[in-house]
């Protein structure tokens, strides 16, 4: 399968190929939860949905691996590095108590991934501490073990965890695909420099193209 992206077709076999739905929960895109927490408006990254909801349906069609992470500390916060909980000046921390449960907490209400795109059974969903997805998970493991050598990403936020993500994969050796109007920040200006130094030097990072490039291959 070959796709128009930036900055060069975008070439892929569906079965070597996992969707990656960065962080798509509650902490980010409800009021409450860890991204107001930080002073940002939340209400920007819920106009995404429903073209991560049109792209997982057709994904799911074609068969491709699905994996959702969710930024998620155990209960203990004994995988939350003091740096991480201190930094800044929120109105709760993480592991405070919070109006959907504890903050970036793994089993809580906040912490779930929106009903919109709910994992469905089977699908590999990765708890991570970090930014990115690789990083303290086992997610090179999995995927390396089911011969996955593309990824194509959404989620939130883009300049932050769906970035960095990108960036580990990229180092992983894996082809990186990121579907521009699958993707949101808390700050427009950042996106849109994210998505140019992604594809920039010939995608040095990876591709970007917007989804219905890849809803009409899927449907071809
Ligand atoms: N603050 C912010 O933009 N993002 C995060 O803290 N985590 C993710 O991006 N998931």
């Amino acid at each position: 399968m070959k796709i128009p992206a930036t900055p060069l077709y975008f070439e892929f076999e569906v079965r070597k190929t996992a969707l990656v739905i960065i962080d798509m929960q509650r902490d980010f895109i409800e009021p409450g939860g860890f991204g107001e927490t930080l002073g940002n408006d939340v209400s920007l990254l819920d106009a995404i949905v429903p073209a991560c909801q049109a792209v997982l349906a057709a994904w799911r069609r074609a068969g491709g691996l699905v994996v959702h992470t969710r930024e998620a500390h155990k209960p203990d916060l004994s995988d939350c590095p003091p740096a991480k909980r201190e930094r800044g000046n929120p109105s709760l921390r993480i592991g405070d108590v919070g109006p959907m449960g504890r903050i970036l907490v793994a089993g809580e209400p906040g912490n779930q991934i929106i009903p919109a795109l709910a994992p469905a059974a089977g699908e590999i969903v990765i708890d991570k501490p970090g930014k990115g997805a690789f990083y303290a998970t086992g997610l090179h493991e999995t995927l390396y073990a089911q011969g996955i050598t593309h990824l194509i990403f959404m989620g939130v936020t883009t300049e932050v965890c769906v970035q960095t993500s990108m960036r580990e994969a990229n180092d992983r050796g894996y082809d990186g695909l990121l579907l521009e109007d699958c993707t949101e920040s808390y700050f427009p200006a950042f996106k849109t420099a994210t998505v140019e130094m992604i594809r920039a030097q010939g995608a040095i990072v990876g591709w970007t193209c917007r989804s219905a490039a890849l809803l009409a291959a899927l449907q071809a």
